[in-house]
């Protein structure tokens, strides 16, 4: 990057926060600043970043919260020091699926910013409807059965989109609201994606969707990265327009706007690169090589995901997305909605509201839990899709029994996890020879533990355990390097010097054996409890 310090910005506009992570070139984090939500924004009354709605299944955030965020964490930033003017790119990473809904006023107010006024004043009558439907959301099962109806089945939806019809996905949504509030529907000229939109702030226009994030609407032909007239068509009229321009996820959108310059001091040539999805984002901060590397991402929601060569999408479950780092490329992904909240709620249930404590409680049975297992969903789960909530134990006999000891609960809640986990990635063909564990949980050994010995491999660990947020700052470095060289470098140039993983867990065969049985046993309790 030249003699002088530069820097680029990684932002991470997540469920529950918006982190800013500033690298330099050498790959060292210099500055990181998260704003949590529902603690620094109080005013929107969010519980962990959502509103979760009467019925159950509906889960929006206000847009203007995400537009209030950014202001609030830049004068963090300018006030902590953050060296930004001497930033030269910005890429970033937003929670997937959610859509950012805007009026025709939305153009002229992004391209008119004046640095004299907060954004959200400015903004705060762009958006058509005020509250994004987010990847929490399943509420659209009406939506998806009727693309899969008029796509001819799943396995079309899944062939050409990468996904069969989920409820989470943008189009589903977007179905659902032109179908639901039809004069909101004719009221939006365009339709962001949060990772698009927060590009949008900053570019001071509507930015394009990138490949990657795209892949997760269930309107995009994957093998060809474009809008599928007949996804389009199926899920609401006049959509492409509506929709923009698909880019490759390493593309310079612009330069950022001067209201950044103005009020924050950024440096007047920064340029900003298309945002991206925060599991695309993921697998760019863990430098998944392809051979064996296999990410379990460890944070509100748990997913599982690795680099594919060839698409192989299934109707049955699993998702395959455009690479965020190879315009050639594909990642494919499993997520589970009961995540690190789940874990949580039984911590506090059982475990003191301590990690401690779960911990020790964890280490009082064995692996395989004398056969006991729990289902716990706490939320409708995404991975197996099962609706009906509630936590579900079973004995060593598939009987169904009301309770476990705590440490016996503590152990089938992680053993669950892990197994569901490693269940469903065979069934998508991933078979990892290494684990790479990032998210707020992967700091927890003791999980880990349980991770290597479930799949038979060893756990790395990165330093940082925010990939999505780091991820972002090496497509911003990646992004940058592209534009400066002129043509698609390899996404390998960015991290050649980055440090290695840390080997966290290695895994124990008697333990390993000791699950070969539960997983049969797991995908026909599963299966039992699957649509209701
Ligand atoms: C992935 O498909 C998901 O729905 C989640 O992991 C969200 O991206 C979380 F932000």
């Amino acid at each position: 990057m030249g003699t002088a310090p530069c820097y680029v910005l990684g932002l991470d506009s997540s469920t529950q926060s918006l982190k800013a992570t500033v690298i330099d070139e050498a790959l060292n984090v210099v500055y990181e600043r998260t704003v949590n939500f529902d603690a620094e924004l109080p005013e929107f009354k969010t519980q962990g970043g959502v509103h979760r709605h009467a019925d159950g299944v509906t889960v929006t955030s206000p847009a203007i919260l995400w537009v209030a965020a950014l202001d609030l964490l830049l004068a963090h930033m300018r006030s902590d020091g953050a060296p930004l003017g001497k930033i030269v790119a910005i890429s970033g990473s937003g929670q997937q699926h959610g859509s950012v809904w805007l009026n025709a006023r939305a153009a002229p107010a992004l391209h008119a910013l004046h640095y004299a006024m907060p954004l959200r004043t400015q903004l705060a009558d762009v958006f058509s409807v005020g509250d994004s439907p987010i990847w929490m959301d399943s509420s659209t099962g009406a939506q998806c059965a009727a693309l899969e109806k008029a796509m001819g089945g799943a396995q079309r939806v899944a062939e050409l989109s990468g996904s069969r019809a989920y409820e989470r996905f943008t189009g589903n949504q977007i179905a659902k609201i032109y179908q639901t509030e039809p004069g909101a529907y004719a009221a939006t000229a365009r339709i962001s994606l949060v990772s698009s939109f927060v590009a949008s702030l900053l570019i001071g226009s509507v930015a394009p969707i990138d490949a990657a994030d795209g892949s997760g609407m269930n309107v995009m032909d994957l093998r060809r990265k474009q809008w599928d007239p007949s996804l389009l068509k199926a899920t609401a009229p006049d959509l492409a327009a509506k929709l923009g321009m698909i880019v490759p996820s390493h593309t310079d959108i612009g330069l950022l706007h001067a209201y950044y310059m103005r009020r924050y001091g950024f440096n007047p040539a920064c340029r900003v690169i298309a945002f991206s999805g925060d599991n695309p984002c993921s697998l760019a901060g863990l430098r998944l090589s392809g051979a064996g590397d296999v990410a379990i991402s460890l944070g509100t929601s748990d997913t599982v995901f690795g680099t594919l060569t060839e698409p192989r999408p299934s109707a049955e479950e699993g998702h395959v997305f455009a690479s965020p780092v190879d315009p050639a490329g594909y990642m494919a992904l499993i997520c589970r909605k009961n995540g690190s909240l789940t874990r949580e709620h039984v911590r506090d249930q059982v475990a003191d509201r301590s990690w401690e404590t779960f911990n020790r409680l964890l280490a009082q049975t064995p692996p395989g839990n004398h056969g006991k297992l729990a289902i716990h969903v706490l939320e409708p789960e995404i991975t197996p899709a099962i609706h009906q909530t509630g936590v579900f134990r079973f004995d060593a006999a598939d009987g169904a029994v009301p309770a476990f000891t705590p440490a016996e609960e503590v152990r089938a809640v992680v053993e669950n996890q892990f197994l569901s986990m490693r269940l469903h990635a065979e069934n998508l063909g991933i078979k990892p020879t290494r684990l790479i564990a990032t998210g707020g949980a992967s700091v927890n050994t003791a999980l880990l533990r349980v991770a290597a010995d479930i799949f038979g491999t060893p756990v790395f660990v990165a330093e940082k355990s925010d990939s999505a947020s780091l991820g972002a700052a090496y497509r911003a470095l990646h992004g940058w390097r592209c534009r400066e060289g002129g043509r698609v470098l390899p996404f390998a140039i960015v991290f050649a010097n980055a440090v290695p993983f840390r080997r966290a867990v290695d895994p124990d065969a008697a333990a390993h054996g000791a699950y070969a049985g539960l997983l049969p046993r797991l995908a026909r309790l599963e299966q039992r409890l699957v649509g209701g």
